[in-house]
């Protein structure tokens, strides 16, 4: 068979959702044996990630009320290619189909996220029993295929109706979301032991109240934007609290943050050193506080005037005690070398002549080491879950009509690499959700950036596995480096 006859025939077999078990048990021969030094620790959750809105599509159907995004993608020029998530992949209606490719894939667990506005169409008050329904029917089909369902809690699909209140800048909207969280995990709870809770609030915040880039669209200045966060990181904890006292007794519950990571630009003691105290202050205000249910003093003072108004039950609140914590992480954000000067640390530039992926991912493979070895050590996080990562790559079909997304294979592989060096020094990473199983609608850049391991014609709604596809279920399969 010539090599787009294999190729052809495995990305087929997992289409159908039969490939994964049929391909390993095939292996005939030494060649195509793991590698046994690359080896991930036993039981180790390999799993992939997406959220509601980028993915459901029905924006309209079973009661949903409307989100911010749906308010967002309304403006002109706010989405790059005039799109918006009315449809996207329209896995409201073809989630039975997205599961077996999943299943295809081997696996083992699904992240992905509960629109708030299709259970509280009002964001609070009354219940919409049938969008409900909805998450009722994709776990028990995970379950059924024998996938675990990680849900979580908020992807940045806030209800209109509580923005129109506010939104993140009220108070009120942490109070809502931990009425959400409780109502969720009592109602999923029997079916779900481990939640995330909110999705990336760096990014949220940042974009959504400070650049005008994401929904909401505002612009704020720092002491409104550091109220508004703070507010999210409150309804982390709250959220928290309201899942433990509603949830059933196997309920895990955590953050998962794009967590600012420091690297050092070279590994001796003094910079490993640096790179460490950098992050620490580079999350101040999100997992650091989250984490140690205190701003540290230097980023308070810092702030000065501009610093959030909070009390101490609530920083007790913040800092409720969580089981795991989740970390998306897509590459370095500062690169550093240890300074006499205070901090302690210097900032590197990076030189226009960094690799990069499409346009605005910096490539750094070392972030997937280096975050997860300086959350163990910086907070004593016992468990950590990667639950996002992932690239944009200029996807196509060849003439064959198989996309050869060898640069997204490259990525994965040498982050993978990072994030084993990781598990083999011991650091507690338990799994990993890659970003994403499916291409999707990717926020401000419409439809025009690709993150699926599975390519999705958003004419006909086909869903064909790249390459990337094959080899994700290969290290699956292994649990190890392919
Ligand atoms: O698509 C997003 C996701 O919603 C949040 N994390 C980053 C991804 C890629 O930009």
């Amino acid at each position: 068979m010539t090599a787009a006859g294999v190729t052809r025939r495995c990305l087929a077999a997992m289409t159908l959702g039969v490939g994964a078990t049929a391909l390993v048990a095939s292996r005939t021969s030494a060649a195509d044996e793991p590698h046994r030094d690359l080896q991930f620790p036993p039981g180790f959750t390999w799993g992939t990630a997406t959220s509601a809105y980028q993915i459901e599509g029905a924006v309209r159907e079973d009661g949903r009320g409307e989100s911010i995004w749906d308010t967002f993608c309304r403006v002109p020029g706010k989405i790059r290619d005039g799109s918006n998530g009315d449809v996207a992949c329209d896995h409201y209606h073809r989630f039975k189909e997205d599961v077996a490719l999943m299943k295809g894939l081997g696996v083992r667990a699904y992240r992905f996220s509960i629109a708030w506005p299709r259970v509280f169409p009002e964001g609070r008050g009354a219940v919409n029993p049938k969008g409900l329904a909805f998450y009722d029917r994709l776990i028990d089909e995970l379950l059924t295929n024998g996938i675990e369902p990680v849900p979580t809690l908020y992807h940045w699909d806030l209800p209109q109706p509580l923005q129109d209140r506010g939104g993140w800048e009220a108070r009120d909207t942490a109070l809502a979301l931990a009425d959400y969280a409780g109502f969720v995990a009592g109602k999923l709870g029997d079916r779900v032991s481990r939640f995330f809770t909110l999705n990336e609030i760096l990014t949220f915040i940042e974009e959504g109240y400070l650049r005008g880039r994401f929904a909401p669209g505002l612009t704020l200045t720092r002491r409104q934007l550091n109220q508004a966060r703070h507010h999210a990181v409150l309804a982390q904890g709250l959220a928290v609290q309201a899942m433990r006292a509603n949830g059933h007794g196997n309920l895990k519950v955590g953050p998962a943050e794009n967590i600012i990571i420091a690297v050092p630009a070279f590994e001796t003691p003094a910079n490993i050193k640096a790179a460490e105290r950098a992050t620490r202050d580079l999350n101040a205000p999100l997992l650091t506080v989250m984490l140690e249910g205190r701003y540290t003093d230097t980023w308070l003072a810092a702030q000065g005037e501009d610093a959030p108004r909070f009390t101490d039950d609530e920083l007790r609140a913040i800092g409720s005690p969580v089981d795991f914590v989740g970390l998306n992480i897509y590459g370095p954000s500062v690169y550093v070398q240890a300074s006499e000067a205070a901090p302690g640390y210097a900032t590197l530039p990076v030189p226009e002549t960094h690799p990069r992926m499409i346009h605005w991912l910096i490539f750094g493979p070392e972030a997937l080491y280096w975050g997860p070895r300086q959350t163990a050590s910086l907070w004593n996080v016992k468990d950590i879950y990667i639950t996002e990562n992932g690239t944009p790559a200029a996807d196509k079909p060849a003439a064959d009509g198989i996309v050869y997304d060898l640069d997204r294979i490259m990525f994965l592989r040498q982050y993978l690499a990072q994030l084993r060096r990781a598990t083999a020094e011991g650091v507690p990473v338990r799994g990993y959700f890659l970003w994403s199983v499916l291409d999707n609608f990717e926020w401000n850049e419409g439809y025009s950036s690709r993150f699926g391991i599975v390519h999705v014609d958003f004419k006909t709604q086909k869903r064909t596995p790249k390459l990337s596809a094959a080899f994700y279920r290969k290290v699956i399969a292994d649990n190890a480096l392919a």
